[in-house]
């Protein structure tokens, strides 16, 4: 069967095939109509005469050109060929590699052990198939966004993958590629110059509905250069970067480039108007701090990819995007002069140019049942007030972890966390990883039992509409970021383990640039240990250590105060989160 969408032309093929053994007489009928299709089996069974039907599905799906369902055929006759209890062997063998690069350990809390192993197989479900296709918001889980994919994929899922299975990443990011051609488009009918990708899409085209809460989420543009740059540190994967990934970043740096200007009132910064950044409950903003920062780490990386790129390369580059060198250095001089708000009187980092001016939301009065606010008040209601759906300046502060102190990020932690109501299920791991890094250990692990319990607890009352995948990647961004401490801005890997008290121990691999590492944390030591490839060098704490084959590495912790978080300017109550919006 062949099925075509009305809207965004994408077509699946389904087919199914049967093997029956028996030694009873039987009859078989197929019928196949516009609707639907039938295999009727007469079968004269008799008393302890055994009869074993397999049946075998096959399904493809891609754009209505690609072709692709004719491979149901194909597929189907290979799988009849080879045999049930191979294919079964095949699958086992694949799972097991999934969690021998995948699985996180933690001994002492086996409730949370369970989540943590079926979030994790989750993620394995939603990107095992991901070639030629992307990771929807609800993975293979339910309807909930009809399957589109949105950021939570490269700044949610990509972190897991680039860390436990690299090839899915990179087809990830080459399925993002591949809608350059729709993002130019895309570019050209918004009047913009390069590329804009959607913020959520099925098939490369833009699916939002709102666009406040959608279009105008721009920062996709630099969550996409800053996962593939990130992949590429991470996995060393230089040649997706010259045939791919500089491609992406030019298209993405001329766009903001085109979207920004230089301020005269600003001192002749670089501004960046009409956005919304990540928290949807201020939309349509100046100056999102998050926007901006990430489109100058975009514009840095476009400057710097081109610069070093060897002349064969280069010279395929400027003949598919006619880049000029002097574009390379506009894109430099608007990062150097990027506008970065900051509030001398509050000592943070204003979320944009006018959130510190709006009337704090009134929490005290704000019911219980009326979280998500978003179903319950109109957005223009808030907009206007300083009160935040998810983790936007503190996501910032995450991705962009070296751009600042310990302090800064205490107080901006200090004054965002109590007025994030965490309506979206992208919210929580996040503060939970900033709450780990400055030491407030309570919040860090109740916000990370809030995340990783987000599906299994139905916390939100609606997974029966499907998993949330970026919460789960999330929740392992949790562990990995905010337990075990791992930093790797520029590629280069380090740890500062803060296990929770209540847990003995935490061990997971990591995938580096082609070596397997183990790490185990408990509370007399932590263990490094160079499963697969050659040597490679990391920090524990600060320490410069040499992982070499065969030969772990222990270091003991180091002794640290564990402050408590202090109430800031609003009520905290984390709110029930829904992603209905
Ligand atoms: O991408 C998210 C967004 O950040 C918050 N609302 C739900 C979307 C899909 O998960």
């Amino acid at each position: 069967m062949t099925y075509i969408t009305c809207g965004s032309r994408l077509e699946l093929g389904c087919g199914m095939d049967h093997v029956l053994e028996t030694s009873s007489p039987y009859e078989t009928a197929a019928e196949c109509n516009e609707t639907g299709a039938t295999v009727t089996l007469h079968i004269a069974g008799r008393a302890g005469t055994p009869i074993r039907l397999t049946k075998f599905l096959a399904y493809h799906y891609g754009t209505e050109d690609s072709g692709k369902s004719n491979a149901v055929g194909t597929s189907l006759d290979q799988a009849v060929a080879r045999g049930f209890t191979a294919l079964l062997a095949e699958q086992e063998e694949n799972v097991a590699q999934f969690w021998a690069s995948a699985d996180v350990e933690l001994e002492g809390d086996p409730a949370t052990q369970q989540v943590i192993r079926w979030n994790n197989f989750q993620l394995m479900q939603a990107s095992a198939r991901v070639h030629g296709h992307g990771i929807g918001a609800r993975g293979l889980t339910g309807r909930s966004y009809e399957g589109h994919y949105f950021w939570d994929t490269e700044i949610y899922v990509l972190p897991f993958l680039t860390y436990t299975a690299p090839d899915a990443a990179r087809a990830v990011l080459k399925f993002r590629y591949d809608m350059l051609p729709q993002a130019r488009a895309r570019a050209v009918e918004l009047g913009h110059r390069g590329a804009t990708f959607p913020w959520r899409t099925i098939n490369g085209n833009e699916a939002s509905a709102y666009y406040a809460a959608g279009t105008a989420q721009y920062h996709i543009n630099a969550d996409i250069a800053y996962a593939l740059n990130k992949y590429v540190e991470i996995s060393g994967d230089n040649e997706f970067l010259s045939r791919y990934g500089a491609e992406i970043l030019v298209e993405t740096a001329r766009f903001w480039l085109d979207l920004g200007f230089f301020s005269n009132r600003r001192k002749g910064k670089f501004c960046i108007n009409g956005v919304t950044g990540p928290d949807e409950y201020n939309a349509v903003v100046d100056n999102n701090y998050f926007t901006n920062l990430m489109a100058q780490e975009n514009l840095r990386l476009a400057a710097k990819v081109v610069g070093a790129l060897d002349p064969d390369a280069r010279a395929r580059l400027v003949s598919r995007t006619g880049l000029e060198p002097d574009e390379v250095v506009a894109w430099t001089e608007a990062a150097d002069r990027m506008y970065l708000p900051y509030d001398a009187r509050l000592d943070v980092h204003p979320q944009d140019d006018s959130f510190l001016d709006k009337e704090l939301w009134d929490f005290e009065s704000t019911p219980e049942e009326n979280y998500p606010l978003l179903l319950h008040y109109h957005p223009l209601n808030l907009y206007r007030a300083q009160i935040i759906k998810q983790a936007d300046t503190l996501l910032a502060m995450f991705l962009m972890n070296g751009h600042f102190s310990a302090d800064e990020k205490k107080r901006n932690f200090d004054y965002y966390d109590p007025i994030t109501t965490h309506d979206s299920s992208l919210s929580v791991c996040i503060q939970s990883i900033i709450a780990s890094e400055i030491g407030y250990s309570a919040k860090a692990i109740d916000y990370f039992n809030f995340a990783a319990a987000m599906d299994l607890s139905d916390i939100g009352g609606n997974v029966k509409h499907g998993a949330h995948v970026a919460s789960i990647g999330g929740t392992w961004m949790a562990l990995i970021y905010g337990f075990a401490g791992l930093r790797d801005g520029g590629g280069k890997i380090s740890f500062r383990p803060r296990l929770p008290r209540d847990w003995d121990r935490l061990r997971f691999p990591l995938m580096i640039r082609g070596r397997r590492i183990r790490v185990s944390i408990d509370h007399e030591e932590t263990v490094y240990r160079l499963e697969v490839g050659d040597a490679i060098e990391i920090m524990h704490e600060g320490e410069r250590l040499r992982l070499r084959p065969h030969a772990p590495e222990a270091r003991r912790p180091t002794t640290r105060s564990q402050p408590v978080a202090k109430p800031g300017p609003g009520a905290v109550d984390p709110a029930i989160p829904d992603d209905t919006a």
